[in-house]
């Protein structure tokens, strides 16, 4: 399958992440670039778009933030990676910082999100990799194609940055294929985590489907969104459909819930499928908790190629590296029918 991706993308090398009270490396690593690129042959290097189809989903406040968050830092006189520990709880009012510390915060939702120096240019070509993955689909005649997004996105909103994400890959290609009347479009995320991002993004769009199976949130990150309550809201109602699963969940169970979202998206009436594809629902992961085999991923892309639609699949997460570059290749291996 056609793959894109930058060498860009790997100069995003934040050290550590704050994960039960203690820092760990930071799991979401060039490495797993590398294990991926191993099992695909070849990639194809994005070309530039340039930011318009960036700022098409994100506020221009937070992009114009991101770019030079970490040089404020190294101003403040401070070194390694920007993290915020201040956050504005909830309804504060909107009031502007010009302080780093207070910007992080202002923009940031978890404190396991660092910003390093190759964070923005990264986050950049990691779009430019779904937009690229896109125009594949959208003028090169391929029905289904591979972004190698890193850093990742689905948790990514308009105007904030949390769970390893700084833009939203997937939001950014549907709001492309929108522009190129590509649409309806479905957003199909499995990744073992909600896509808090995506939803919030689309969550009151009627032209956008979400579909999110990930780990229950009452129990698991993100926590505050991702609830089986969650459906969208105004002209958007009914256009999100999340099914949390509990910790522990194997084929059996993924498989029902992955039929209804099919069935959903099918309902739906998308012309378009972009699948935010994450590995951590594989049984190795090691900071996530069900329990699906290589070969179920391979059954995941089986699966998902019977809806028959135009496919741009979209990297997530997936920490186990030994192990995932093996897991995508059986994903995308399914999906080309395999
Ligand atoms: N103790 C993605 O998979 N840390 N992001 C959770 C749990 C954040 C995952 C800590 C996990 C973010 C793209
Ligand atoms: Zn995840």
């Amino acid at each position: 399958m056609l793959t894109v991706y930058s060498p860009r993308q790997n100069a995003h090398d934040p050290l550590r992440e704050l994960n039960n009270g203690e820092w760990m490396a930071y799991a979401e690593s060039p490495a797993r670039l590398e294990s991926v690129l191993a099992q695909m042959g070849e990639a194809t290097a994005p070309v530039d778009n340039g930011l318009a189809a960036i700022l098409a989903v994100h506020d221009p406040a937070y992009v114009a933030f991101l770019e030079s968050a970490h040089q404020e830092w190294l101003a403040q006189g401070r070194s390694g990676d920007a993290i915020g520990y201040a956050f504005p709880i909830c309804g504060r009012r909107p009031l502007t910082h010009d302080r780093i510390d207070a910007k992080l915060g202002q923009f940031g939702f978890d404190a396991a999100t660092p910003i390093a120096a190759g964070t923005w240019g990264s986050a950049y070509w990691s779009a430019q990799s779904a937009l690229s993955a896109l125009a594949a689909l959208a003028e090169g005649g391929e029905s289904q194609a591979f972004a190698l997004c890193r850093p990742p996105g689905h948790h990514a909103g308009a105007d904030y940055f949390g769970g390893y994400c700084y833009l939203n890959n997937a939001a950014i290609a549907a709001r492309a294929a929108e522009a190129r009347g590509l649409g309806p479009v479905a957003v199909l995320d499995v990744d073992y985590h909600h896509g808090n991002g995506t939803q919030d993004i689309f969550y009151e769009d009627a032209g956008v489907f979400f579909a999110s199976i990930h780990a229950d949130p009452r129990t698991d990150y993100p926590y505050y969104w991702g609830h089986a309550d969650e459906r969208g809201a105004g002209a958007g109602e009914g256009t999100t459909f999340n099914q949390p699963l509990p910790r522990g969940t194997g084929w059996a169970q993924y498989e029902a819930a992955l039929g209804k979202a099919l069935e959903a998206i099918a309902g739906f009436g998308a012309r378009l499928l972009i699948v935010s594809y994450g590995a951590d629902t594989f049984a190795g992961d090691p900071i996530s908790h069900f329990a699906l085999t290589t070969e179920d991923m391979h059954r995941i892309g089986a699966r998902i190629a019977a809806l028959a639609l135009p496919t741009l699949v979209v990297m997530e997460g997936g920490y186990h590296i030994a192990a995932l570059g093996r897991n995508v290749a059986a994903f995308l291996s399914g999906l080309e029918g395999g």
